[in-house]
Order: structure tokens, then sequence, then C-alpha cells
């Protein structure tokens, strides 16, 4: 195979967009629109049959690690000696999603590779692309959770052993579904890594920018909140002797709401919450809810939980309830790659294609791979600036346009080392 890579290859953007739509229709909800294709269940254990019956179509040699993560790999004619350029995401969905996260990642580093194929040529250095295990963590925390595990930030052991919030083990349902694999975790260690992402939020589109630069990611702090109060009659109890945990949780919110509003740059979300005896006419027992607090800046998330625990202590005081929390996830506020970025800006500038530089609101399998290489982000435009939703859109030549961005930052970066 002649391994002389022109400065420019063709992508032909058809198969990826045909590839997401069908991809889109496994675990397709009719009533309620999007797809539901959580972490190991039988949607997605479909979805990773598909992506592979794609890689082997492409004759990449197919490994699968400890944790699921799925690796194809298009061989340079070199020794392979040399670490190979990666690009990724994951496939697994929150519930009612749409179709772009995460499998746009995916295949649009499918069609790099086939625009190599296609040409009949060999890159200098080998290209895996990577499926990455249980990104959004809804069913098992923590989120990225694949991506961690071959980054070294949890053991293979203890993510195995995750107990999900359905009570299933996950390293039994790795079984379940065939994807417990014999690689060990960074077996293959990338000389870089490239993402490309729908941005998620509204930034590109409001700017009629087509291409963002993403050069950081905020940090992400995730608890859960258990409030325990009294059940009590609602017609027979005066406030001042109640112990509402409805009424605590909806005071949390309230914080939260206000706590982010005043510092501009914090973001919290009650994304959980569950109310027991949850009866019209019972003062609530107990409440259980989730705190997603996320901030660009290291300190100001510190603050920002530091807040929190503080405000607690209050209305546990206030209300004569108990609260407990449990942290869940908790990662920094990852940097990536300086000369990476700059290679995206260049290869926008030069295609012509309007950019900027800005910062991931949303985590990513990047910011985990970013412990062991250097690894940057490439962003399309979101319609509305909405995901995790049916609604979820970004038009087909966004979709080619940012693929044709990262083929040609990857026949920049073969070429240079
Ligand atoms: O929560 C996140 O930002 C990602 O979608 N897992």
């Amino acid at each position: 195979m002649n391994t002389s890579v022109p400065s420019s290859l063709t992508l032909d953007g058809t198969p990826m967009i045909e590839q997401l739509r069908q991809l889109g229709e496994l675990g397709a909800d009719r009533e309620a629109g999007g797809r539901t294709r959580i972490a190991l269940t039988d949607d997605e254990r479909a979805g990773r049959d598909l992506v592979v019956r794609w890689m082997r179509e492409l004759d990449l040699d197919v490994r699968v690690d400890r944790i699921g993560n799925i690796f194809g790999t298009l061989r340079s004619d070199d020794d392979g000696s040399q670490r190979p350029l990666m690009m990724g995401s994951h496939i697994d969905t929150v519930k009612s999603a749409g179709a772009l996260e995460g499998c746009y990642g995916v295949l649009a580093g499918l069609a790099v590779v086939r625009a190599f194929r296609q040409a009949g040529i060999g890159p200098q250095r080998s290209i895996t692309i990577g499926v990455f295990t249980n990104e959004e963590g809804i069913r098992y925390q923590p989120d990225m959770m694949g991506s961690l595990v071959y980054a070294g930030g949890l053991s293979v052991d203890a993510a195995l052993n995750t107990i999900g919030i359905d009570g299933t083990r996950l390293g039994d349902e790795l079984v379940r579904i065939g994807y417990a694999g014999d690689l060990e975790p960074r077996a293959i260690v990338p000389h870089e890594y490239l993402e490309l992402h729908i941005e998620q939020g509204p930034i590109l589109e409001a700017e009629n920018i087509c291409i963002g630069v993403v050069e950081n990611l905020q940090g992400i702090s995730w608890q859960q909140i258990t409030v325990e109060g009294n059940a009590n009659h609602a017609g027979t109890t005066p406030t001042r002797l109640r112990h509402d945990a409805g009424w605590a949780a909806a005071a949390v919110s309230t914080f939260l709401r206000e706590l982010a509003v005043t510092t501009g740059t914090t973001l919290a979300t009650i994304g959980m919450l569950r109310i027991e005896p949850n009866v019209i006419n019972v003062i609530p027992s107990k409440a259980v809810f989730t705190v997603d607090l996320r901030d660009p800046d290291e300190q100001r998330l510190q603050d920002a939980e530091r807040r929190l625990a503080e405000f607690l202590e209050e209305v546990a005081e206030k209300e004569g309830v108990k609260i407990t929390n449990e942290r869940l996830v908790r990662f920094e506020p990852v940097v990536f790659d300086a000369g990476l970025a700059d290679a995206i800006e260049a290869s926008a500038e030069r295609m012509g294609f309007t950019h900027r530089r800005m910062t991931s609101g949303a985590g990513h399998d990047a910011q985990m791979i970013a412990r062991i290489a250097p690894a940057a982000m490439i962003f399309v435009p979101s319609r509305g600036g909405i995901s995790h939703n049916p609604r979820e859109h970004t038009d087909d030549d966004q979709l080619i346009d940012g693929a044709n961005v990262l083929l040609d930052v990857v026949l920049q970066l073969l070429a240079a080392k």
C-alpha cells in the first residue's frame, strides 16, 4: 500500500450520515422520540455490534479491552513501533437522546479511515478509532468510565465491581453482552487523541461559527443528597412542627439556582429526585436527589461545593431533618493540548471555515485521554444548543464539514511525525 500520503484526501460524508441514521435507530423510542441506548443494555450491545461490523468492513484490526472499550486500528506499513493517532468517542446514550452525541466522533473517525482506504493509501502511523464504555454514566457511575479506566484513573476491578442504579454489577453485564475483552487498558497508548463532537450548547450557532476549537473542559462534581424527615398528615401538622424532606429538597434547588446566577460561571442541576412516600396528603419523610455542579475554574467549583455543604447544614438545623451526601463523581477542569488546538485552528482557517476557541461545558472521553496523551476536541454547531434530547440536531453539511476538518488535522499530524 502506498504510504506517501498527499496533503489532502477526499472524505465521502454520505456513508457517515447513513451510519449515524442506522445507529440512531437502535434503541429508538417511537412514542417519546429519540433513542435510549444506555451502557451495557441489549440496545447498546446492538450498537457495539454494528460499529464493530463497520470496522471490520474497513478491514481494521478490532480489539476489546477488559472494560469493554473497542479499538479499531488501520495499521501503518511501518513496524508499528510508533504510537497510533487515536480518534473516538462513545455510542451509549442518556434516556430519549439525540442520534449524534458521541456517535458522530466514532463514525467521523471511520469516515477518515475510509478516505485512506478508498485512496489505497496507508497512513505513516497507525490510526486507531476508540469506542469508550459508559461515557454517559447514568446507569453506572462515574461518567466517562471506560476512558477513565483506560487512562488509569480507575482500576479495572473497581469498575467491573460497580453496582448500577438498577442493582446490576457492571462486570456481569459486560460478560452478558459479550464485550468483556482481554486487552489490558492502555495496551494501545496513542501518540495523540482527537475527538470530534457536537457542541451540545448554543455558542457556535448563536455566533454563526462553523468550527469550535476546544481548548479546555470544565470541572464536574456529582453528589447524591439524602434528606430524612418525618412523614405526617398534610392537614393536621402546623408548619412549625414539620420536618419536611420535600421542602428541604426544594430549598436546596432554589439555593443552587441563586448560586449559579450570582457566580455567572457555575452551573448547578438537580437531575434526579425521589420523594417518599410520594403521596399527595403526606408530608415527605425522605428526599433523595443528585446535584451536578460544573465550573471551568477549580477554585470556583470548590467554592460551590463548600457553599452547598454549608447550606445543607443550615437546612438540617432549620427544618430538623437529617441530611447526608455521597460524592459520586469529581473531575477537575482539563486544559487540552495547545499544539493540537493550534493544528485544529490552522486546519479550519486553511479550509475557510469560521472558527473560535471555546470551553467544553460537557464532559467527554477526551478529558480522560488527556491524562496519558496530548488531546483536543473539535466542535460543530448544535441546532438551538439542544442535546440530551430527541431534538438534538446538526445539519448534514455541518457534520461533513467537521469530519473534513478532522481529516485535515489527521493528515497534518501524520505528516509532522
Ligand atoms: O455529563 C456529561 O457532561 C457527559 O455527557 N457525560
